[in-house]
């Protein structure tokens, strides 16, 4: 299959066409899962997460450029929940990341519409497609403030929260559920008053904790600290391409699970259009025989043991 061929070369259509493929979540997408599975699981995911507006899109930017001088080849998927409002944001992002992509780095923006586990799905197999065209690491932009509609610290090898100084609502963001997620802490914007006090409460906050993480300072703007946190990647990247294993494990048992328990659910919604004993507990629902955990206690059990 040329598309196969197109993608081993990295070439830009190919790629394009096969997460196009994987987000339609259509019977094509188990086609070419089956054909490039065996050549995946082999890159370093980056999960870059934070607060709307942080400067996660700036920042990666900048970053992949400093990486591909450490002789790595990222390509980034940046996970829009807005797109579908207005596509906007993708436009934004185009041209956030201009630089980025003059240096050869594949970005693509893909939707987070769709139900959780279909954006899981979607986001999981395009960071295949990305593996087998060589890419590694592959950055995950996504934004999230505690509740996070892809929960991108499951998916990614490396986590990356982002904050900014001078948002009253860092901290409560930080006590919000980032604490445990990250391995980097990037306080971006560092170029604004209230760096310090934040860079402070962050140490304070999470610094201690055993996992120990990386507390970084950026700026964008002024073009600092991008260098140390590309290096800060590219060694971390090392560190866990050791426990990688391990983790794609669960993964891997979690992805099936879901995939057995999907497939068993859709099945089940279809036997149960046309199941007897459905009809009938339904009847007597309605005239209030019965009541809907009773009815739905009784039709399960005929259903399953
Ligand atoms: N002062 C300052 N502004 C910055 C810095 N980094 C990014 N910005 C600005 O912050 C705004 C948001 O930047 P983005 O990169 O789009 O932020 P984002 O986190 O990707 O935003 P979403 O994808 O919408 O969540 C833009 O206007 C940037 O120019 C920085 O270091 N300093
Ligand atoms: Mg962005």
């Amino acid at each position: 299959m040329d598309l196969l061929v197109d993608l081993k070369k990295g070439k830009r259509g190919a790629i394009a066409k096969a997460i196009s493929i994987m987000e339609n979540d259509q019977p094509e997408a188990k086609k070419l899962l089956k054909k490039i599975f065996k050549e995946t699981g082999t890159s370093i995911v980056i999960g870059i997460t934070g607060p709307a507006g942080a400067g996660k899109s700036s920042l990666i930017n900048k970053t992949v450029v400093a990486m591909k001088k450490l002789r790595t080849k990222p390509a980034v998927l940046a996970v829009d929940p807005t797109s579908h409002v207005t596509g906007g944001a993708i436009l934004g992002d185009r041209v956030r990341m201009s630089e980025s992509t003059d240096s050869g780095t594949y970005i693509r923006s893909i939707a987070s519409r769709g139900a959780t586990g279909a954006v899981s799905r979607s986001l999981r197999n395009s960071i295949r497609v990305l593996e087998y065209a060589g890419f590694n690491p592959v950055i995950i932009e996504s934004v999230g403030a505690g509740q996070t509609e892809v929960e991108i610290s499951n998916i990614a090898d490396i986590t990356v929260v982002v904050f900014n100084p001078n948002t009253g609502d860092s901290i409560q963001t930080i006590k919000a559920g980032l604490t445990e997620i990250g391995d980097i802490y990037l306080v971006n914007k560092s170029d604004l008053d209230g760096t310090n006090q934040l860079f402070d409460a962050v140490r304070d906050f999470i610094g201690a904790s055993e996992r120990n993480p990386i507390i970084l300072k950026t700026s964008v703007k002024k073009n600092s600290g991008i260098i140390e946190f590309a290096k800060t990647l590219r060694k971390m990247m090392d560190e866990k391409k050791k426990i990688k294993h391990k983790k794609d494990q669960e993964r891997l048992e979690s992805e099936l699970k879901d995939i057995v328990l999907n497939n068993i659910k859709e099945k089940m919604d279809e036997m149960l259009e046309s199941d007897k004993s459905f009809s009938k507990y339904l009847k007597k629902l309605l005239s209030k025989e019965i009541d809907p955990f009773e009815a739905g206690d009784k039709i399960t059990k005929t259903l399953v043991k």
